[in-house]
């Protein structure tokens, strides 16, 4: 057994604004890679709560409301529930999927605050900041723009460089304006909380180098931003929209957004314990030091969850656990190009699911994750992988096996004995075997690609041990042969839904109930699907699983992705 057996893991995926709709960035990234984890420990049976909800603070918030001429409240609500339905609709999971505008992340939020200023963990700091002299207000750090003081990048954000993924002070930046209005601004003087990271620097870096099995890029990353040494970074806000300072004096101050959103993953927890009529059971899962904690998320939120998050938690005088691993994903190009929401240029969740089944979306997404390196995904991509692996390679196993044994034992697992098996049985079962451990191996370090190709070629193994042990041939031959073929193959498919089980649950639930399983596949399956099959089991009867695409809804699909590059054009 491997160390990771039992754990107790709490799993986040980071917590999307509730500014807009998600897309396939977004799926890459953080949230697909996060339930193929968290059912990956489902399956095997192991305790894990699935933690997420909606970012609902900031001032993109409150510009889009303006812009509806709703209020921020009822926009984050109505964006909530449709991103909780296309996560839903995905087949993404959550335990809780909550909002950081609830009165218990405000509450959550606000004591956290009030514990690391009672104990002397924040220093108070008056600076110059950007002020509008149009909008006379402050303005947040991402809305103002400038020159990268480290790559020389133009169109830099005041809190964040997207081009070398610093995080940055407005005032560090080069030639600062208004990012969306272009405007010239003003510095004055205004006063706020920090945490002084610096003092944390030490412990930090000794805790990154406690985990030598983290990705290379989430290391390097933390690497570079010790190099440069770390510095103050604030934690409140001269904005309208978010949780209030719970101070006295504090009037229009509100926690940055940075410092609220993380603890959502608290608060979050928090409620799903309430939720189950045991308000303090959220304790064991962020205080017990046996828990691990597991951040998913996009490169981008690295410097959050890696040195700000976890100084929080350091930082608080009851004892927090630290992340064990923070899986953080490289960036998905669509279509050889980056993704842009601002010109639409994405593919948009709703959408999809509007046209498509979600299964093939999970398994495509899954076999090119940017796991190490920006991916592109292409509709002809696409299609090519549900066609070729999807319908050939694992749907054809699943019908070859299925009708034969309709046909000729009654839908029944053929009759079938341990001297029976020749070897090519054995091989074969002793390979998928293999391969079902090489999987296994693969999900515990989120090596979700790696991890594909043995569940591929699993597939393949099937269909190749279909082929050569012929049971079209020795059913005319040999039935009681023909019969220990299909037994040995259906082992063989049971293996292969395992190891897609969390990658297509959709398919792989059905394909579970038509191999006559009892135990529900995503808790305990796994002990049953490793037991020998037993003969005289009824089976269900099957129906297409993938079917292929139409060429035209593919076609629809590039057309309106070239439509946005080119409006007008063609
Ligand atoms: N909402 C940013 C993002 O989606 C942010 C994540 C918060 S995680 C605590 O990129
Ligand atoms: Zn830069």
């Amino acid at each position: 057994m491997s160390e990771t057996d039992f754990r107790r893991t709490l799993v986040t995926a980071a917590l999307p604004y509730a500014n807009g709709q998600i897309h396939l960035g977004h799926l890459a990234g953080a949230y697909l890679p996060a339930d193929f984890y968290v059912r990956y420990l489902r399956l095997r049976g192991w305790p894990v709560l699935f933690i997420c909800g909606t970012d609902e603070y900031g001032v993109p918030i409150t510009l889009t409301a303006e812009k509806l001429g709703i209020s921020p409240k009822e926009l984050v609500d109505r964006n909530h529930q449709s991103i909780e339905d296309s996560f839903a609709g995905l087949g993404i999971e959550f335990d809780n999927f909550s909002q950081t505008s609830r009165e218990v992340h405000r509450e959550t939020a606000a004591a956290f605050f009030r514990d690391l200023h009672a104990h002397d963990r924040l220093v108070q700091k008056t600076t110059q900041q950007f002020y509008s002299p149009s909008q006379q207000r402050f303005l947040a750090d991402r809305y103002i723009e400038g020159t990268c003081p480290k790559c020389q990048s133009e169109g830099a954000r005041g809190d964040q460089c997207e081009n070398c993924g610093s995080s940055l002070d407005p005032t560090e930046l080069i030639d600062p304006h208004d990012a969306l209005k272009g405007e010239p601004l003003e510095l004055r003087e205004t006063t706020h909380w920090y945490i002084p990271l610096g003092e944390w620097q030490e412990r930090l870096e000794a805790f990154i180098a406690s985990h030598p099995e983290w990705k290379e890029n989430v290391k390097q990353y933390c690497r570079s931003w010790f190099n440069d040494g770390l510095g103050d970074r604030a934690v409140t806000r001269d904005i309208a929209w978010g949780v209030p300072v719970p101070l006295d004096d504090h009037e229009g101050k509100v926690l940055y957004v940075w410092f609220d959103a993380p603890v959502g993953y608290i608060s979050a927890t928090r409620e799903w314990a309430i939720d189950q009529e045991d308000p303090e059971a959220w304790r064991v899962w962020w205080q017990d030091e046996t828990t691990r904690l597991i951040h998913f998320i996009g490169k981008d939120n690295v410097v959050f969850h890696t040195l700000m998050f976890p100084a929080m938690l350091m930082a608080h005088s009851e004892p927090f656990v630290l992340p064990d691993n923070v899986p953080a994903n490289e960036f998905l190009n669509l279509e050889g190009q980056k993704l842009s929401t601002s010109r639409g240029f994405a593919v948009w969740l709703p959408d999809y699911l509007e046209r498509f089944e979600p299964d093939p979306l999970r398994y495509v997404i899954a076999r090119g994750l940017p796991e190490t390196r920006d991916m592109n995904f292409t509709w002809e991509g696409f299609q090519a992988r549900n066609d070729n692996e999807l319908g050939n390679n694992f749907g054809n196993l699943i019908n070859r096996v299925f009708t034969f044994v309709h046909k000729y034992f009654d839908g029944l697992v053929p009759e079938w004995t341990e001297d029976q098996l020749e070897d090519i049985d054995h091989a074969v079962l002793a390979e998928v075997a293999e391969l079902r451990e090489r999987w296994a191996s693969h999900m515990d370090r989120f090596e979700v690609k790696a991890a594909m190709e043995c569940a591929f070629a699993a597939g393949q193994a099937g269909n190749r041990y279909f082929d050569e042990s012929a049971p079209f041939r020795t059913r005319k031959t040999d039935m009681v042969r023909c019969g220990v073929s299909l037994a040995v193959a259906l082992q063989v498919l049971r293996q292969v839904c395992l190891m897609l089980a969390p990658i297509c649950p959709f398919g792989m639930t059905r394909l579970w109930s038509w191999l006559g399983m009892e135990t529900p596949l995503f808790f305990g399956g796994w002990e049953e699907g490793l037991r020998d099959i037993e003969a005289g089991r009824p089976l269900g009867q099957p129906e297409i699983l993938y079917p292929r695409l139409e060429p035209e809804l593919i076609e629809a699909e590039v057309a309106r992705l070239r439509e946005l590059l080119e409006p007008g054009d063609g």
